[in-house]
């Protein structure tokens, strides 16, 4: 089955919102997940393959910044990104046969909860056609103050921007090299349990968290699965295609001309976005330092 998603809408801006995919029961289950596994983070000393801590984590006062690919460890998020109440809308805007190329569960904390500095996905991971799509579920309120993520509507039309800073990938746009407004940008606010779909070149970032509301979205990279990454098979081919998550893998890819800049040399600051934006040389977002004051 697909659902009315509004194709025109995504085509000239780039993003879509679809109101209530998660039902209050699946929204409650999804957040006492996160709860649970954000708390186990205490005794965690430093980033592993679950965790991505905020600069000023301790072990015995844990800061989780992001859970990492909650879909290859807690069997929970492997079920609700395969269901088609997920899959629904993105089938709606890139067909019946998608892949999940990733996914993770960015926590932006009441207070001290970290910014994501502007980007493009698609500088990360470029494929062979740009039916890539990035899904978020709102897991709080996103508001104003919470750290809303922001779009530049219609970016995702352009170019793909330079994401290197000394020769290096850094995962953020380089400030200096390109004009962009963004005064423009769109703040994603909604209610928890909805979705935002975005196309993976559309420049978005967000700011941190000064409010009191902790802002959780998690957040799925989903392809058609007839685009394959530049960038090769990250995890072997079986890996590969144990992630399509509706329809079919096709050993035809999809070819497209479309912008690609690669995503190297690897950044100097490596695991996350969080960390490769280290190398940023000027950052558009405060940050809230080490201390998270
Ligand atoms: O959590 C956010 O607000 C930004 C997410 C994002 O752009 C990312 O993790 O790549």
């Amino acid at each position: 089955m697909t659902i009315d998603v509004d194709k025109d809408f995504f085509a000239e801006h780039g993003y879509i919102r679809v109101p209530g995919v998660l039902s209050p029961e699946k929204l409650r289950a999804a957040q006492a997940e996160t709860d649970r596994i954000v708390q186990a983070a205490a005794g965690v000393e430093s980033h592993d393959e679950i965790y991505d801590l905020e600069a000023s984590h301790k072990p015995n006062a844990p800061r989780v910044r992001r859970i990492k690919t909650p879909h290859l460890h807690f069997p929970a998020f492997e079920a609700l990104v395969r269901d088609p109440y997920v899959t629904d809308p993105v089938a709606a805007l890139i067909g019946e046969n998608i892949r999940l190329y990733g996914g993770k569960i960015n926590i932006k904390a009441a207070g001290y909860g970290a910014p994501v500095e502007w980007h493009q996905d698609w500088a990360f991971y470029p494929h062979t056609n740009d039916d890539v799509l990035t899904v978020a579920i709102l897991l709080d309120d996103m508001d104003a103050d919470n750290g809303a993520l922001g779009i530049l509507p219609g970016s995702h039309q352009g170019p793909i921007y330079d994401h290197h800073v000394d020769g290096a990938f850094c995962g953020a746009l380089d400030l200096d090299a390109h004009d962009l407004d963004f005064s423009k940008a769109v703040k994603m606010t909604g209610r928890a349990g909805g979705m935002l779909i975005f196309h993976s070149r559309a420049v978005h970032g967000s700011p941190a968290n000064r409010s009191n509301r902790q802002r959780r979205l998690m957040i799925w990279e989903m392809t058609a699965a007839d685009a394959w990454p530049l960038t090769g098979l990250r995890d072997g081919y079986d890996e590969f295609q144990r992630w399509v998550i509706r329809g079919e893998g096709s050993l035809v890819p999809r070819l497209q001309d479309v912008p690609v800049r690669m995503p190297y040399p690897l950044a100097v600051h490596g695991g996350s976005i969080y960390e490769n934006q280290r190398g940023m040389e000027r950052q558009y977002f405060e940050h809230l330092g080490a201390a998270g004051d």
